[in-house]
């Protein structure tokens, strides 16, 4: 399947998601109904696992919401799992430094950018996708699945030009709460440091050609990110937004 997520960044149309942590499919595909771009189903801060992540990516393709996964650890059965369900990007955490970077793409992707282990799965239909020969699946899929680390850790920060420069890295997603608490500056998003922490990113980003996304923790803070030139946001997770409807509406109830 085509990554929309992938042809909308490459068209800059500054793409708009959420993070997943309640784990239930109806919840994703009445994202699905709200004008969103994509999901992040989170198995790293949600007790999500690969299992359920195969049932929401189904409900998200239902309602053509790109699903992207974050990965619960760096190890080559969390990344390889969540990839043979069919989820369309990665999101890394707790990335610290190059040599992680280069371990991700050593799971993620295919020879020759990577050691991926290939087999029929839910990604390819069971091997009915018609994708072609095994070396042109694997080209398809090293093209159109985004591997996207987070730059949340002052170590990753340090080795930001070189990580970004890697092939097979497709993009940086920064965790503004882990890259502040590790920088020494917790929740402090407008001190100096952990804005030039930003532009640091951004630019390497920018000179390695690839999107730099973030999170916000809801729309205004989103459209802030978009105005300070990030190419996609993740906003909020489902529980909040809900939380945040749920409250918004109940005000203009009762004033
Ligand atoms: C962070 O802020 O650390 C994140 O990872 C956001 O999800
Ligand atoms: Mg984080």
């Amino acid at each position: 399947m085509k990554n929309a997520l992938k042809e909308k960044l490459a068209r800059g149309e500054k793409p708009l998601g959420t993070f997943v942590s309640t784990g239930s499919a109806a919840v994703v595909e009445c994202l699905g109904c709200t004008g969103l771009d994509f999901v992040i189903l989170d198995n790293e801060h949600s007790p999500i696992e690969a299992e359920t992540t195969a049932t929401l990516v189904r409900a998200a393709e239902c309602r053509g919401l790109t699903p992207l996964a974050r990965v619960r650890e760096i190890s080559r059965p969390a990344i390889l799992k969540l990839l043979d369900v069919g989820v369309q990007g990665l999101i890394i955490p707790d990335v610290r430094g190059v040599e992680d970077a280069r371990r991700i793409i050593c799971y993620a992707k295919y020879a020759p950018l990577g050691q991926r282990g290939f087999c029929p799965s839910r990604k390819d239909a069971w091997g009915t996708a018609d994708l072609g020969p095994v070396p042109q699946a694997m080209s398809y899929f090293n093209s159109q699945t985004l591997l996207i680390p987070q730059c949340e850790t002052a170590e990753a920060l340090a080795e930001i030009e070189a990580i970004t420069a890697l092939p097979g890295v497709d993009g940086i997603f920064i965790g503004p709460f882990d890259l502040s608490i590790s920088l020494g500056i917790p929740g402090e998003f407008e001190n100096p440091a952990f804005r030039a922490a930003l532009e640091r990113i951004l630019a390497a980003c920018r000179r390695a050609g690839k999107p730099c996304l973030i999170f916000a923790g809801d729309g205004t803070a989103a459209a802030h990110r978009f105005s300070q030139g990030f190419d996609a946001v993740a906003m909020g997770q489902d529980a909040t937004l809900l939380i945040s409807g749920v409250r918004q509406q109940i005000a203009a109830c009762r004033g």
